[in-house]
């Protein structure tokens, strides 16, 4: 029932309850915010003998103060940790499952084999761990782990299952870019999330109507690392910003409130060959980019979303539909350290991205059955006639595509019904074109996820086998949309 309210506070917003306007946790309500920015442990691996051990396990926590409101996490009551990887490095993973739920470990973005992909196939009984040794074999990149069980991923992240991984190949020092965690290298997980009067964030698939799972999951209050418009202290130098879109299905549109220029260095599979400079940043679910902000000149400074464009009149946030932009967070820069002073010219150089070596073209629709009286239309008004790619659900048992390790495929995209981000498992791709024309310069470099609104053009490389006992996905990441058969499987083989 809890989602049918979320589904009217978004998109009715005018008409929502008034329970909801609590100026305390409210959006745009900047000034009384002073939740310092929670930062997750550091898991450095290599200063622990590459071992690192996860435990997924429920908790409590308190998104609004002194309401708290039961959560899940890995070895923390919400999300999880930093894990820091080393390129080169082989790290023994451990992750124990203490939910009642069967789970599994998804290393998103993490070029590894279909066996240690964490996919739904993957599932960890509870009680169980899991022991994968992860290779660690691509340049530095902000990734993400986070549960893939078909059915219920979209709750389980909901509930509070994400992690960051950082990959460190040794070129932040050579680029002397921010790079003390914590300090000037901040995650930045955002994510928006719908709570009761009591403070809590039940989600309940058996309650999803056919409008949730159209949509997604979508909150009237935007988290960072799981705090309400936090505040974080900043030296008063060049930051970085790791950030990450860990929401079940809103795009963020993000700029700050004094409309500053910023860098971003890199996107889901590492760094741009230069950094671009923007003043507004559309990330959408499962994306990541790697921004670099000058707070030299002292001045507090908010960062703020607008509305998701991307979703028309349920796109707005603030719970009376009053605002545009709302508070995401705060920077109070302060001037006892001041590190990194400016943004590198350049950044390690990209490959060219080369169409002669692709080997296939394929293509791939992907419908959540958004368009009402079409032909295949159920009976039923209220009942998507299709959620699925290419005209089919997401089945296990069946493998969709068979593609061969060391070459090159062109995937092109095609969104049904509202723009869907597609993210490929086991492999990162290059954008050849978005919506009919090149793509802007800060996606042009290696991705994972990308958001298509009408039509993308991927050139997709494939270096990490799978077997049709462990093939990998590719899906929407609407989580609603991925659960509900947004998603299909191939495997890479010789
Ligand atoms: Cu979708």
């Amino acid at each position: 029932m809890m989602l049918t309210r979320r589904k009217f506070t978004i998109g009715w917003g005018a008409f929502a309850s008034s329970t909801l306007l609590d100026a305390r946790f409210g959006f745009g309500d900047a000034v009384s915010a002073h939740t310092p920015l929670p930062i997750p442990t550091l898991i450095d691996a290599a200063k622990q003998g590459n071992a690192v051990n996860l435990k997924a396990a429920s908790g409590r926590h308190a998104f609004i103060e002194g309401k708290p409101t039961r959560t899940y996490g890995y070895s923390a009551p919400v999300l999880g940790p930093v894990i820091r990887l080393r390129r080169g490095d082989e790290v023994q993973m451990s992750v124990e499952n203490a939910l009642n739920t069967v789970t599994t470990v998804h290393w998103h973005g993490l070029l590894a084999p279909g066996h240690n992909d964490g996919g739904p196939q993957q599932l960890i009984q509870p009680g169980e761990i899991w022991r994968p040794v992860l290779k660690i074999n691509q340049p530095a990149a902000t990734l993400w782990f986070h549960p893939h069980p078909h059915h219920d991923t979209a709750r389980q992240i909901y509930m509070g299952l994400t992690g960051l991984i950082i990959v460190d190949d040794g070129s932040d020092a050579r680029l002397d870019l921010p790079r003390t965690y914590g300090v000037d290298d901040l995650p930045i997980i955002l994510q928006d999330r719908s709570f009761d009067s009591d403070g809590s964030i039940g989600y309940h698939n058996k309650d999803l109507n056919a409008l949730d799972i159209a949509y997604g999951a979508r909150g009237e209050t935007v988290i960072v690392n799981g705090a309400i418009a936090p505040v974080a202290k900043v030296p008063a130098s060049l930051v970085r910003l790791r950030l990450l879109n860990a929401a079940n299905a809103q795009n963020f549109e993000l700029r700050f409130t004094d409309r500053r220029t910023f860098h971003v260095i890199a996107s889901d599979g590492g760094f741009l060959s230069a950094p671009v400079m923007v003043t507004q940043l559309m990330i959408s679910p499962a994306e990541r980019f790697e921004i670099l902000v000058d707070f030299a000149d002292g001045e507090a400074v908010a960062l703020e979303t607008g509305p998701d464009e991307e979703m028309g009149v349920f796109g707005r946030l603030a719970p009376d539909g009053s605002a545009d932009y709302v508070t995401v967070m705060q920077f109070e820069p302060t001037l006892t350290k001041s590190l990194v002073k400016r943004a590198p010219d350049r950044l390690p150089e990209l490959a060219a991205t080369t169409l002669a070596s692709a080997v296939q073209r394929r293509q791939f629709v992907l419908d959540s059955g958004l368009c009402a009286g079409r032909q295949q239309a159920g009976s039923h008004r209220d009942i998507p006639a299709l959620i699925g790619i290419n005209g089919r659900a997401f089945d296990p048992t069946r493998v969709d595509v068979e593609t061969k390790l060391e070459t090159t495929e062109i995937w092109e995209i095609t969104s049904i019904g509202m723009a869907h981000p597609f993210h490929v498992h086991g492999a990162l791709f290059r954008i050849l074109s978005i919506e009919g024309a090149p793509p802007p310069a800060h996606l042009t470099g290696w991705k994972d996820t990308v958001l298509v609104e009408d039509k993308a053009e991927l050139l997709v490389t494939f270096n990490q086998p799978a077997t049709r006992e462990h093939p990998f996905m590719y899906h929407c990441h609407i989580l609603e949309h991925e659960d509900a058969g947004l998603m299909g499987q191939y495997v890479c083989v010789y």
